[in-house]
Parts: structure tokens; C-alpha cells; sequence
């Protein structure tokens, strides 16, 4: 936190900066937006079994990201997916853009979630669980949070949204789904551990925005789909950036701006910013902690069935 805290210290102290920086007007007020500080374009990984992901952000993002762990952008067909692994310290949320996909965990929770349907789950001190494809072509984004260490060993939870429990808004020409989080005055019935913002913007072309956030909350984009040279962020004269890219953005400002240069292609994007956690992270893959020490504990539970994972040595998915 102490980091977190200096970095928007600094930023806000250059104040005189905020006269030179582009500004962008929306509702005749003035935005000064984050600048871009990093692009990074999601290379397809093996994951599951037989499943191919997007990963957006991995480890190499986790310090500038805090709290975000892991992004992917997943597109997966029977018989691969996400058979029966464990969960501990953090929470997912799948956002499934088309297809379904059907989550069976240990201890009966079993659902199906469709194209706009979000499940928020906080895996705490444990869940093991399996994550498979219902149709022919599904696909969405996994977004993976951590859990500050008071709350990495709480009761699991899900919060399950369809698509026609997510707040929707539009003005002139930008559309918004709030999952989490506020804009355009609405706000998502879903409650975030960690405070967390999570909005799904589709921009018609020529369309431009400004997002408030919070100045010392990480913020990054993913560009889900863009016209030629379409999605711009931070500055109107900034590079385009071309679809499944992550944009990280500085701390501090106003927001986040963006505009569709393109003229004939709509820019659809997910905007998702985070309060840092400023803890230390160990992850060994779905388990992440704070020490060392707490993953082999972890480890351990895992693997004797304690702490959370009693029924890890009866249960199978079905
Ligand atoms: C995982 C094994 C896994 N990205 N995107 C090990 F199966 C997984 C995992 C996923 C996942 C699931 C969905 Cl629905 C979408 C995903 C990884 O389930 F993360 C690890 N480490
Ligand atoms: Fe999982």
C-alpha cells in the first residue's frame, strides 16, 4: 500500500502537469486522462485440458496491476475445458461473451452461465471446482482478483448475475454494462472484497468517453473488438491499439479517456480498476498467498483434504 500510496503522492503533486496534458470533454466538463504505459498483447497458452486462453495479464503484470492476477480471454470447444482444480486466496469472475459454460464445484454448487452472464466467485480458503464448454464455440474473459490476506481464507461465495441483472446505459453513442462498479450513474448490485470496476464499453464509430476512477486504483483495458486503428486511449493523438491488447494505465488523473477513430467499426473494450492490495504475492498456480510458507501449508491442506478442502478427496465432477 505504502508503494501505492507514494506513486499517486507523486502524480498528484506534478499538478502543474494537468495544464499541459490533453484534456477531453464529455457533458462540457474537462477530463485530464491517465496516459498509456504499457501495451501488451495476449498471446494464446495452453490451459485446462486441451484449452486454448488469451492471457492478458500474467505475473509479469501483477506488480503494476495489484490487485488483478491473471486475465484471459478464453475461446474453448468440447471435449477440451477446465476439468476438476482447486482455488484458494483470491476470487474469478467469468464474463462469458457467447456459448455457455457450466461450473460444477464440491460442494453441490453446479450452474450454467450464457453469453452476457457473469459469475463472481470468491474462492477463499477453497474451491475445487470444474469449468466446461456447454456449446459448440464459447468464449469470454476470466478475470482473476486477490484477496487481501484477512480475507484469503473466508467461506467461499458466488455472486451470480444473467445478463439481464447487469445495469446497462448509453449517451451519445457509448454503451455500458456495469459489472462492477459505477458509470454513467448506475451502479452493479455486485459486492467487490476488493473494491474493484469492472465496465463493458461499445463505442459506435466516432464515439468518445471519459471514465472516472478513483487516481490511486490500478486501471488497465482489453480490447475485445476494433475497427482498423479504432481503439485510442489516454490522449486523441495516442496510437491505436488493435484488438486483444491490455493497456495498462499511469495512476492518478481524472479517468480514463478513449475514442473510436474508426469510421465504419464499432470498439468494444472492457475497462476494469482496481483499489491495491500493496501485499506481497506467492502464487504456484491456482493457489495464491502471501508467503511461501502459507503455500505449502496450502499445499499440504490440498492434499490431506484440511482447512477448506475436506471433500477434495471424495468429490469427482460429474
Ligand atoms: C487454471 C488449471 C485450470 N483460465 N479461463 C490451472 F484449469 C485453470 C483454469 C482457467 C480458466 C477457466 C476458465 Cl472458465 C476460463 C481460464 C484458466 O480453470 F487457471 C489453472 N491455473
Ligand atoms: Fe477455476
Amino acid at each position: 500500500m505504502r508503494a501505492a500510496l507514494n506513486r499517486a503522492n507523486f502524480v498528484g503533486g506534478l499538478f502543474s502537469f494537468r495544464n499541459i496534458k490533453s484534456m477531453s470533454s464529455s457533458s462540457s466538463q474537462n477530463f485530464v486522462s491517465r496516459s498509456v504505459i504499457k501495451k501488451v498483447f495476449a498471446k494464446l497458452q495452453k490451459e485446462g485440458d486441451g484449452a486454448v486462453v488469451r492471457r492478458g495479464i500474467s505475473r509479469s503484470e501483477q506488480k503494476l496491476l495489484d490487485p488483478f492476477l491473471m486475465l484471459d480471454e478464453f475461446s474453448v470447444s468440447p471435449p477440451a475445458g477446465f476439468p476438476d482444480h482447486p482455488h484458494r486466496g483470491f476470487e474469478t469472475v467469468t464474463y462469458v461473451l457467447e456459448g455457455g459454460i457450466t461450473h460444477q464445484d464440491f460442494k453441490g454448487h453446479k450452474g450454467t452461465i450464457y453469453a452476457g452472464d457473469v459469475q463472481w466467485m470468491t474462492a477463499g480458503r477453497g474451491i475445487i471446482h470444474s469449468e466446461m464448454p456447454e456449446e459448440e464455440i464459447n468464449k469470454g474473459l476470466q478475470l482473476w482478483i486477490n484477496l487481501s490476506s484477512n480475507e484469503k481464507m473466508i467461506e467461499p461465495n458466488y455472486q451470480e448475475l444473467s445478463s439481464s441483472d447487469i445495469p446497462k446505459a448509453e449517451q451519445n453513442g457509448v454503451q455500458v454494462k456495469v459489472i462492477a462498479g459505477e458509470s454513467m450513474g448506475i451502479k452493479s448490485p455486485v459486492y467487490t472484497r476488493t473494491p474493484t470496476m469492472f465496465l463493458d464499453f461499445t463505442l459506435d464509430p466516432g464515439a468518445q468517453f471519459h471514465q472516472k476512477v478513483p487516481e490511486s486504483w490500478n486501471a488497465f483495458a482489453y480490447v475485445l473488438e476494433s475497427g482498423e486503428g479504432g481503439a485510442v486511449f489516454g490522449s486523441s493523438n495516442a496510437s491505436p491499439v488493435s484488438s486483444h491488447n491490455v493497456v495498462v494505465f499511469e495512476q492518478g488523473n481524472d479517468g480514463v479517456s478513449v475514442w473510436n477513430k474508426s469510421s465504419s467499426k464499432k470498439l468494444r473494450f472492457v475497462l476494469i480498476a482496481g483499489e491495491p492490495l500493496g501485499e506481497p504475492v506467492v502464487q504456484y498456480g491456482p493457489f495464491v498467498m502471501n508467503t511461501q510458507a502459507e503455500i505449502d501449508m496450502t499445499i499440504e491442506d490440498y492434499h490431506y483434504g484440511k482447512n477448506g478442502f475436506e471433500m477434495a478427496k471424495y468429490w469427482r465432477s460429474q
